[in-house]
């Protein structure tokens, strides 16, 4: 299907686009956004401050996408998603987090790449449980990959043993289904 599991730091991969976990302002943060911003070096930010804004403080709303270059870093692209802040499921995060995923692979296919790497959007700061975020990541890449007849690699990257497990499971549990 042409979806790895990979473990290790996302902002090492030499890949067309990697995924930013960002928050709605697009202004850097913790956690993958931190790390991704640092080495990116404050050529990123600059691009993301010059990106509109929808309302003040906000450029792009959860489950929504922004492409800037990847400035400093090996990746050529950096998409920047918004994951939902997890609030128990009764608030629409199962769609919002797929959605992310979805509209990162509509860009890499826009942009004619060949290959990106998503961090687990929202499964660090804004809590959305593992099993399920790495459920709805593989979902959504495999419908994607049987849907479109142009190849793109897809990399979904286990900062940490948990997640790796999880993809890992949620891998098995889509390859049974077809
Ligand atoms: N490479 C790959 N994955 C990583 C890395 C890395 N270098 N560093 C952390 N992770 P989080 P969120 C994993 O909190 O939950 C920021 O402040 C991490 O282990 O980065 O979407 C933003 O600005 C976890 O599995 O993102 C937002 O305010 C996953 O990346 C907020 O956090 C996502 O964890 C977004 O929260």
């Amino acid at each position: 299907m042409n979806i790895d599991i990979w473990h290790g730091d996302i902002t090492t991969l030499d890949v067309d686009a990697i995924v930013n976990a960002a928050n709605e302002s697009l202004l850097g943060g913790g956690g993958v956004d931190g790390a991704i911003h640092s080495a990116a070096g404050p050529g990123l930010l600059a691009e993301c401050a010059r990106l509109p804004e929808l309302r003040p403080g906000v450029r792009c709303p959860p489950g929504e996408v922004r492409a800037t270059a990847g400035h400093a870093l090996p990746a050529r692209h950096v998409f920047h998603a918004v994951g939902p802040v997890w609030h128990g499921g009764q608030r629409d995060e199962a769609a919002l987090l797929a959605n992310c995923y979805w509209q990162s692979l509509r860009l890499a296919e826009q942009m004619r790449l060949e290959s990106i790497a998503f961090p687990a959007i929202s499964c660090g700061v804004y809590g959305y449980p593992m099993h399920q975020a790495a459920a709805i990541a593989v979902t959504e890449t495999v419908t994607w990959q049987k849907s479109h007849a142009r190849p793109v690699r897809i990399v979904l990257v286990a900062y940490n043993t948990a997640t790796f497990k999880a993809y890992q499971q949620a891998l098995a549990v889509a390859a049974q289904a077809h």
